[in-house]
Parts: structure tokens; sequence; C-alpha cells
């Protein structure tokens, strides 16, 4: 008989895989080794033979589909990604945001993106803010805001994450391990990064690993890594991947429209009235020709 589990650590000689029964140590059935391609990684749907449940080991029989693939770190099934931003401390970088709504897309994953250190604005800066989110509302990204002294936010924060695989990312100092330790109370997270004379923080984990909040909530502790690489994609689908843009789909006078420099563009034309903001257009056509650029070079 097997049972269902995740794969939500990766140690050298074993894997950590949760089940409604609790953590079991697991090693990969011999078959399983020789015939997997690609590696097997932390966030994958298993099915497992439990050998010892007082030692709580078991094999790994079964490794299902994946959903999608995160390759840097690499995390399997993820529901969302969460990018963590600031509006100020550090500021608020819209390129960012819109490099991280690309790739979240081109993975195939959602996204949600969360404004931390409200405590610091003031109304003037809330406002502006304001005209920002609303524009990703409108264009179908959620948005939360946050505060970890003030406990903004955070309750929604832990509601967005149930029942799913969530991981945090955003710049350095933006909060995310303060955020971390206010869902998980019991653990440690080193706040601003790098402490000591090792370099290390507190909570420095070479591997990702997922937390589990419960049997069906779980989220990738990965305090090593600031962003997510814009994967290589061909570069006529990245409009597909700026809602605002793909939206105009046909509606341009040549139907291989780049959206920049052609007549009847359709696209350039709501950006001249106003309705798509330049910024997301300029963003866009920076990883337009960014993508055209990776294709010459292979
Ligand atoms: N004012 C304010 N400071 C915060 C907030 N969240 C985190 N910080 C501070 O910002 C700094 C960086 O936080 P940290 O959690 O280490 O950020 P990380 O690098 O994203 O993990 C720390 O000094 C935190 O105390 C917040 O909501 N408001
Ligand atoms: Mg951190
Ligand atoms: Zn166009």
């Amino acid at each position: 008989m097997t049972v269902p589990g995740k794969i939500i650590e990766e140690q050298k000689n074993y894997y950590v895989v949760s089940t409604s029964g609790g953590e079991l140590r697991c090693t990969l059935k011999g078959a399983l080794l020789k015939e997997r391609k690609r590696r097997i990684a932390t966030g994958d749907s298993v099915k497992i033979q439990v050998i010892n449940a007082d030692s709580a080991e078991g094999i790994i029989c079964e490794i299902s589909k994946r959903q999608n693939f995160l390759p840097r770190p690499p995390l399997a099934n993820l529901s969302q990604v969460i990018f963590v931003n600031c509006f100020k401390r550090p500021q608020i970088n819209t390129e960012a945001i819109d490099r991280f709504l690309f790739s979240a897309a081109a993975y195939g994953i959602d996204a949600v993106i969360v404004f931390n250190k409200m405590d610091l604005l003031d109304a003037d800066e809330a406002g502006e803010l304001e005209t920002a989110e609303n524009y990703y509302r409108e264009i179908s990204y959620k948005i939360l805001r946050t505060s970890v002294p003030e406990n903004q936010g955070v309750e929604e924060l832990v509601g967005l994450c149930r029942g799913k695989t969530s991981a945090f990312t955003g710049l350095s100092g933006v909060g995310k391990s303060s955020l971390l330790s206010i869902i998980f109370p019991d653990m440690e997270f080193s706040t601003n990064e790098v402490s000591g004379a090792s370099g290390r923080g507190t909570h420095t984990t070479t591997h990702t690993k997922l937390l589990s909040l419960d049997n069906n909530t779980f989220i990738a502790d990965t305090p090593g890594f600031a962003f997510v690489d814009v994967p290589t994609v061909d570069e006529d689908t990245v409009a597909a991947h700026f809602p605002e843009i793909e939206k105009q789909t046909g509606k341009c006078r040549f139907n291989n429209c780049i959206h920049d420099t052609e007549p009847g563009c359709a696209v350039v034309e709501l950006v001249e009235s106003g309705e798509i903001a330049p910024w997301r257009h300029e963003h866009y056509l920076k990883i337009y020709y960014e993508m055209a650029e990776r294709r010459k070079m292979y």
C-alpha cells in the first residue's frame, strides 16, 4: 500500500516527505533512480511506501507529473510566488515588479505582490502607492499591504497561503524574514541578512525547504535567493505575459506587431491615451528585445 505525500526537503542521502500521517525520511526506489532523467525536486508530489512507521521511514515509489517548475531555486508545483516589496526602504522598483510578474507567468505560476513596511508611509506616499496598486489590480494581479510592527495584513497573507504551496521572494531588506517569523513563530529566521564574522545568517539554508503550516499549506524557505531570473522565452510570447498588452491581440494593423514603432499599433495608441502605463510598455519592450537578443546568441 502506498500513501501520497510531498517532498519538503532534500538531504544528501534522503528526502523528507510530508504525508497526512506526518513526516517521513524516504529514499528513492531503485527503479526510479535509473528511469528518471530530471532529478526529483522539493515540492514534487510522490507516492511512498511506509517501511517502518515507528522510525518514520519510507520509500518513494512514484513521482507525479509536475504542474510547474522553478529552476532557481529548484521548486516544483508552486501554487504561487509571493513578491515582497516596499514603497520605500528599499524604494519601490516597478521594473523589478514587472520582471517578476513576467517570470512567474512564463513559469506558469500565479503571482501575488505584497507591499510591506506600510507603517513607514505618510498619506501622500500611501496615495502614490495606491495609484500603482490600482493599475496592477486592474490588470488582474493580487496585491496586499502589510506591516510587521503593526501586524497589518499578516492574517490576509496567511489566508492567501492556506491550502497552497508558496514561495516568498523579493529584494533583500524588504522584510521577508520578518513576515515569515510572524507566520512561523516557533522558527528562527535571521532578519537583516548577514550577521557575525562568518557572514552567514542564523537561518542560512543551502537547499530549499518547504515549511508546513498545516497538512496542505507549505511555504518555501528560500533566504538565499533575492530574485527570480527572467526565463528565456520566444520573444513573440512576451506580450502574452503582459495582460493589458495581451488584451490588444489582433487589434494592431500588422499581426506581427512588436508594439514599438509600427504604424497603427493599438498598444502604442493606448500608451498615448494613458490607458496603458508608459512604464509597463517600456518594461515589456525591454524584455522583448532582451529575448530577441538571447535568441540571436544561441
Ligand atoms: N518599519 C518596518 N520595518 C520592517 C518591516 N518589516 C521588516 N522590517 C525591517 O526591515 C529590515 C529587513 O527585514 P528582513 O526581514 O531581514 O528582510 P529580508 O531581507 O527581506 O528578509 C529589518 O530591520 C526589519 O526589522 C515593516 O513592516 N516595517
Ligand atoms: Mg531574510
Ligand atoms: Zn502593436
